[in-house]
């Protein structure tokens, strides 16, 4: 693990990470700021593991944290502004009609937020514990190490008085990396990420983000729900084609990480709804048949004409089904937190009794 106690990154969006004096409601940010990195060295981020894993299989499959480089990120949030792509506004919207009653309920004094990004919805629910008082220090989880220290620069120049503690990360693998709580937390899952773990390893993941909640704390996760298959497939295959490029990404990231050769421009970007599993799955298809190295892992991989690379799943839930998931997590539903139309779900829920 690599600790650093002030932002090391000189150019950074705000440029004053490197002049070490800024204060911040009575804290010098070097105090306020702290940032842990889990990745590199013997933890990197398992993508060779996943590419042998998943291009030797019988239907090939990469997992996708690896769309989030820094290109992905930006592609990401390109996505989020997509008038189809209809999930970021809508929890935003349910988050700026509740986040004051989930600050009273919870009374956090620290957020820790899983895949948090730019923590653009987060803001909502900062102010909201900020007004309320409570709000002493907030917890990044994310892979995208330029997402973490940016994140924690902004939000200690825009919180008095915050304390971001950063952990740069697999929240699949470093979950018990993430500092203890000094009283009542809130741990934040939004976005509908949780969709993007196949059903088995959802539930391990909750029943270990359950470990993180101690009787007084609370989870508030964000959910897509089940809908009308055709908005479904029109989020996820958007018309000015920048989801496309998203799934291509990944492609991008092999060649230059493990030296592979792959021709993005032979891929087709595929989205469909499997209403079997209630899920959107994202592919890749070969445009034509061919074989790409990857140099890293002297590995060829053989694609078909037409054959299909699954890169992503996003499940779509519904009430019953995600109680039952919390339930298996040991956490107890406390609210169920929807918009007009019921697209889109936030739950707060804590530790069964
Ligand atoms: N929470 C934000 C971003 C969602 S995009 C929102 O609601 O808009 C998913 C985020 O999770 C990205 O920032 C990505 O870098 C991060 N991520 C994906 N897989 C991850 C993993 N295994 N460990 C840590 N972060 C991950
Ligand atoms: C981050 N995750 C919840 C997004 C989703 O909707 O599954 C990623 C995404 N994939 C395509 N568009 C957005």
């Amino acid at each position: 693990m690599a600790t650093a106690r002030k932002p090391t990154n000189p150019t950074s969006a705000n440029g004053h990470a490197a002049n070490g004096g800024t204060t911040n409601g009575g804290l010098a940010t070097d105090d306020a700021i702290q940032i842990d990195s889990h990745l590199g060295g013997p933890e990197h981020r398992t993508l060779a593991e996943d590419v042998l894993d998943g291009l030797t299989r019988p239907f090939k499959e990469l997992p996708p944290k690896h769309f989030y480089d820094a290109r992905g990120a930006e592609l990401f949030d390109r996505i989020c502004e997509l008038p189809e792509y209809y999930p970021t506004r809508t929890e935003r919207g349910i988050l700026d009609a509740t986040a004051a009653e989930i600050a009273t309920l919870t009374g956090a004094v620290e957020l820790v937020e899983l895949g948090s990004g730019t923590a653009a919805k987060t803001r909502v629910l900062l102010d909201a514990l900020h007004r309320a008082g409570t709000l002493e220090r907030y917890v990044p989880v994310d892979v995208t190490e330029s997402m973490v220290r940016d994140c924690a620069d902004e939000l200690t120049l825009e919180y008095p008085g915050l304390r971001v503690h950063g952990v740069i990360g697999d929240f699949e693998r470093h979950l018990d990396r993430v500092p203890p709580a000094d009283g009542p937390r809130l741990v934040v899952f939004l976005g509908g990420t949780i969709g993007n773990f196949p059903p088995g390893s959802r539930r391990r993941f909750l029943r270990q983000i359950a470990d993180l909640l101690g009787p007084r704390d609370h989870l508030l996760m964000g959910t897509d729900l089940v809908k009308d298959a055709g908005v479904l497939k029109d989020a996820y295959d958007d018309q000015q084609g920048v989801t496309a490029e998203f799934n291509r990404n990944v492609l991008h990231v092999l060649n230059r990480e493990l030296d592979a050769d792959f021709d993005p421009g032979d891929f087709d970007h595929v989205a469909l709804f499997d209403d079997r599993h209630e899920w959107v799955e994202m592919r890749l298809r070969a445009r034509r048949e061919h074989t790409v190295t990857v140099g890293a892992l002297e590995l060829d991989v053989h694609f078909d004409a037409g054959e299909e690379m699954r890169t992503e799943i996003s499940a779509k839930f519904t009430r019953p089904r995600l109680e039952s998931d919390l339930d298996a997590a040991g956490l107890q539903l406390v609210r169920w937190l929807t918009d007009p139309e019921d697209l889109f779900a936030l739950t707060l829920s804590r530790p069964s009794a």
